[in-house]
């Protein structure tokens, strides 16, 4: 398909906000408290909201994409590709889809097709990049949405947090859970297996337990491919995972970027979140 027909519509926690040959749009989610309310725009300050939240005693939560949200960013594109967090875990998805199904019915011969990433960060990246790539090789839509599903089961999606509060708070893992993580340097690695979160290990300080989540990866099925981190304010965590995979596949591409608001509220400071390539040299 010709790129210039095609627009990519993500919500805001797949960190994505342009791509250099495609054209993107974000449905932004929320972050709100009982005083304030953070949009997951371009605009935010995201390290401003992690450290107002770090000293922030009260509720907390997050809210998703309005049907209008999903409805101005697909605009007037004839060919949309919108792909959203996980279905398990945020009504995201749902909206999307009553929008698709309304943008159709208004505009019979323009097209949607939303795809549920079954995670969200750095695994929708890979799908957006996916869906990119696809294009560019000629497919045509029906392929590329056929294509871009079987490469998600491609993919896995691994994640270190130090605080699983926010998660805890908002219902999004159990309590004995999040009773796991927080005390005496202990974090949580965790697994997106069918679009919900799956402790896998409760690994002690950093260096271990970047090296629990390397050979993680390896177990996964991870040799080389693709790799996408992105990190809550300390991008040393994401950089010493990186510099795991380097040792053995020097040329690795992965990339590393700050998590936006969504995923920093969740992944809380010090938490990162890697989606990668299984299978693929
Ligand atoms: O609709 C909403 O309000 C959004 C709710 C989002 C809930 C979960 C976000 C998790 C973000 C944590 C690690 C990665 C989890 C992978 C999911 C299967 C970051």
């Amino acid at each position: 398909m010709e790129l210039s027909k095609i627009r990519i519509v993500v919500d805001s926690s797949a960190d994505i906000f342009h791509f250099d040959q495609v054209e993107v749009a974000v449905a932004p989610l929320k972050i709100t408290t009982q005083t304030a309310e953070y949009p997951d725009t371009p605009a935010l300050d995201v390290s401003a909201m992690t450290a107002a939240l770090a000293s922030y005693k009260g509720k907390s939560g997050t809210a998703c994409p309005s049907f209008g949200d999903f409805t101005d960013a697909f605009g007037e594109a004839e060919y949309i590709f919108c792909i959203t967090i996980t279905s398990q875990l945020s009504g995201t998805y749902n909206v999307a889809v009553s929008a698709a199904r309304s943008y159709e019915e208004e505009h019979p011969d323009r097209r949607v097709c939303v795809i549920d990433s079954r995670n969200t960060g750095p695994g929708m990246r890979l799908l957006a990049e996916k869906i990119v790539q696809l294009a560019k090789e000629g497919l045509e839509f029906d392929e590329i949405c056929e294509r871009v599903l079987a490469y998600r089961a491609q993919t896995e999606l691994l994640f270190l947090l130090e605080s699983l509060n926010n998660l805890a708070n908002n219902g999004r893992v159990s309590r004995p859970v999040a009773a796991l993580a927080g005390f005496l340097g202990i974090r949580m690695l965790g697994r997106a297996v069918q679009g919900v979160i799956k402790p896998i290990a409760k690994p002690r300080g950093e260096q271990k337990s970047l090296d629990t989540m390397y050979a993680r990866m390896r177990e996964l099925g991870y040799c080389g491919g693709k790799l996408r981190i992105s990190y809550c304010e300390k991008e040393s965590v994401a950089a010493g995972l990186a510099a795991r995979v380097r040792a053995d596949f020097p040329e690795a591409d992965i990339d590393i970027y700050p998590a936006r608001a969504l995923c920093s509220f969740y992944a809380e400071r010090g938490g990162i979140i890697a989606g990668f390539e299984t299978n693929t040299e």
